[in-house]
């Protein structure tokens, strides 16, 4: 039997475009989002969020399971579209109000919220001022948050300021297929890091200026390796902090090491290393604001082997293990993945993100059997427990996610909830998993 710390909190995550719908509704804005998905051939099937899981009406019911399940935290999102739709500092009180609501049911049924500032909802107010390729937008960021802190302070403790921003350069800018949908150089995806790692700098600042007791982290992704054996201990190491040109954009390091060390990583001789040279003295100390927490958004990662010349990547064997997104099933990433980033940022983490698509489905009996959600939660938490064990400093589990929702250019087609959505009806049904989960966090153990 596996055994978490008594404290350790347990969790579900979400964010606000792929559950809640009705974006314009109560004078809330259009994100980049309803701006993509309503551009034909964008989205598989030319699905979009206009409904999703209806969240904005029915969170009430999402949180009354949330509670049931025995959750102790609650990570959702904020859309800044629907509380700053005209990019101009004018706050809509009715779109506050849907968050007001959501945190006060967590408050009232025993689970702590954890508020993402922004989950890619960028309002096209803003985009049309230039988005994330233009510092004001980062400054704007800023006074958002911390209008929300000040609005928040006294129920809301722990926020994350930006989701993911790995997939704002690499698929918003570099590959264009999610939202704005740019293909820009890499100049330009330099400069949208840079304006992302600027809004965290002002956002945090601002946080803890409008609330010193907050506690604020960011929600990294990218790039993990673990080694094939003990002896590619060190190359695993190398490879899943490497830097090249070609393969920068989703690594956890151009992002973090700025945010926690105060510089970009080594790089001389590359585009990247000039690139790093621009950024001023003054900005990197507006960035240099280090998070009291750390997000970890982990869902696979690369085997790897020490070589002659460093290492390798060790080749999948045919028919491994994927889920439903045919991302690889590797719960080795969550001990080794893990152990690395709390080498190298030691600061409090958490797993903000961890899941899988999996092709659920109502059976016959009326439920939603889904032994493959249960197996790879199992073989990861062990991992991650793993990783505790050796001393990274893990304080809670946040499963993507809580429902089914929208995943983004892959539609409504990837189902990654504990909670089914019928999408014809909005009915919630839990699956087998959220019932396995609820004993997990009842007993803090896994046995299998
Ligand atoms: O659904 C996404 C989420 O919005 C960001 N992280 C990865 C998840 C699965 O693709």
């Amino acid at each position: 039997m596996i055994t978490f710390p008594k404290d350790f909190i347990w969790g579900a995550a979400s964010s606000a475009y792929q559950i809640e719908g009705h974006a314009t509704a109560d004078g809330g804005g259009r994100s980049i989002w309803d701006t993509f998905c309503h551009t034909p051939g964008k989205i598989l099937y030319d699905d979009h969020g206009d409904i999703a899981c209806d969240a904005y009406h029915r969170y009430a019911e999402d949180i009354a399971l949330l509670k049931e399940m025995g959750a102790k935290a609650y990570r959702f999102s904020t859309s800044w579209a629907r509380i700053e739709p005209g990019a101009d500092g004018v706050w809509n009180e009715s779109g506050l109000a849907y968050y007001d609501k959501v945190v006060d049911l967590c408050l009232a049924s025993g689970i702590t919220p954890y508020m993402t500032l922004y989950h890619w909802e960028l309002p096209q107010t803003y985009e049309d001022k230039g988005g994330w390729r233009v510092r004001e937008t980062a400054e704007a960021f800023g006074r958002f948050a911390g209008m929300m802190a000040a609005h928040f302070r006294g129920r809301v403790t722990h926020y994350f300021t930006l989701n993911e921003p790995q997939c704002t350069v690499s698929l918003g800018h570099e590959t264009g297929v999610h939202a704005p949908g740019m293909k820009i150089d890499q100049a330009g995806q330099f400069g949208v890091l840079v304006n992302q790692l600027l809004a965290h700098g002002y956002a945090m600042r601002a946080i803890k200026t409008a609330d010193p007791d907050a506690i604020v982290g960011i929600a990294s992704t990218g790039r993990l390796c673990y080694p094939e054996t003990d002896a590619d201990i060190d190359a695993a190491r190398a490879a899943t902090f490497a830097v090249s040109d070609d393969d920068w954009t989703f690594t956890h390091h151009w992002l973090l090491d700025p945010i926690c060390l105060g510089h970009f990583p080594e790089a001389e001789g590359t585009r990247l290393g000039a690139l790093a040279k621009s950024v001023s003295a003054e900005d990197l100390a507006i960035i240099h604001t280090v998070p009291d927490i750390l997000g970890y958004n982990i869902y696979n990662g690369h085997a790897v082997k020490f070589t002659a010349s460093g290492f390798e990547y060790v080749e999948r064997y045919p028919g491994f293990p994927r889920t439903a997104l045919k991302w690889p099933v590797t719960p080795e990433v969550l001990d080794w993945g893990v152990r690395f980033l709390q080498e190298r940022y030691g600061r409090p983490g958490y797993i903000t993100e961890n899941g899988l698509s999996c092709n659920d489905r109502i059976y016959l009996d009326g439920q939603v059997h889904d032994a493959e959600r249960i197996d790879f939660l199992a073989r990861y938490l062990a991992a991650l427990e793993r990783a505790i064990a050796h001393g990274a400093d893990i304080r809670g589990y946040f499963q993507w996610s809580l429902t089914d929702n929208f995943e983004w250019n892959a539609g409504y087609g990837e189902r990654f909830g504990l909670i089914y959505i019928d999408y014809p009806t909005g009915q919630r049904i839990p699956k087998d998993s959220f019932y396995w989960y609820q004993n997990v966090i009842r007993n803090g153990t896994i046995s299998f």
